[in-house]
């Protein structure tokens, strides 16, 4: 198989940069095309890349005769896995916490994300201190919750003893989406120290200079977490 021909669409501060963190992880070159929110959306350069005009975008140009866009970054990370990594970073069927794997990869993308964006649309739309922010806001809290008493059970990372894909599609909730939905993490020792774990990797540092230079990584992972973009919560509040 020749070398892969790779390229990631990544709309900045958003959750495309999973792609070259894995990619970095993985030690796969790659081209990585940037793209700024315009001015909370994809550019329309982003958009024409695929149907669904949001980031992260793959393409895979390593066979000619079969070139692949792929968007969905869970799909991206499997793709990768799978058709250039020989399986690495995840775990096999074959190994004892497989289900873990699965349930923890599939748990940012399926049950956080949507939890912490729909608290940060009622909070905008119907405020604090309506019952349909409450309810929202304690499904954010469980799932946190959820999330930080598994980081205290493994110690170290969240399909066990080996650093995954799922800890790359999950790290992004707390780094970065903070700058959409903010999350205090004070008293959430588990997720803290994984998050300085996630720091200490090279390919993690590696991955956000080049994808977001004007990120400050250390406020991603610090308790309480980066300043949220204002014009976000005004979109939230419909005010834009
Ligand atoms: N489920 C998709 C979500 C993709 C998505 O919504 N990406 C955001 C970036 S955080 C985006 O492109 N937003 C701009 C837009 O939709 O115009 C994935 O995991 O890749």
């Amino acid at each position: 198989m020749s070398s892969p021909k790779l390229t990631v669409h990544h709309l900045q501060i958003g959750q495309g940069e999973r792609i070259p963190w894995l990619l970095e992880e993985l030690n796969i070159p790659y081209t990585l095309k940037l793209y700024k929110r315009s001015p909370l959306l994809s550019p329309p350069e982003l958009k024409a890349k695929h149907p669904l005009g949001a980031s992260p975008v793959l393409e895979d140009h390593t066979d000619p005769s079969n070139p692949i866009t792929l968007a969905e970054s869970g799909a991206i990370c499997e793709y990768i896995i799978h058709k250039h990594a020989n399986g690495r970073l995840a775990l096999p069927p074959s190994h004892k916490n497989f289900a873990d794997y699965l349930y923890w990869f599939h748990f940012s993308n399926a049950t956080l994300q949507p939890g912490l964006f729909r608290r940060a649309m009622t909070r905008g739309t119907v405020g604090e201190n309506d019952v349909r922010f409450k309810g929202n806001n304690a499904r954010v809290i469980n799932a946190v919750t959820h999330l930080n008493n598994r980081l205290l059970a493994t110690g170290a990372w969240l399909a066990g003893d080996d650093f995954t894909a799922a800890d790359v599609m999950t790290g992004w909730c707390f780094s970065t989406m903070r700058q959409f939905e903010p999350i205090d993490l004070t008293g959430y020792d588990g997720i803290l120290n994984w998050l300085k774990r996630i720091g200490e990797r090279e390919a993690y540092r590696r991955a956000m200079s080049k994808a977001d230079p004007d990120v400050d990584v250390e406020e991603g992972l610090s308790a309480k977490g980066p300043p949220v973009i204002e014009m976000f919560v005004k979109a939230m509040a419909l005010k834009l």
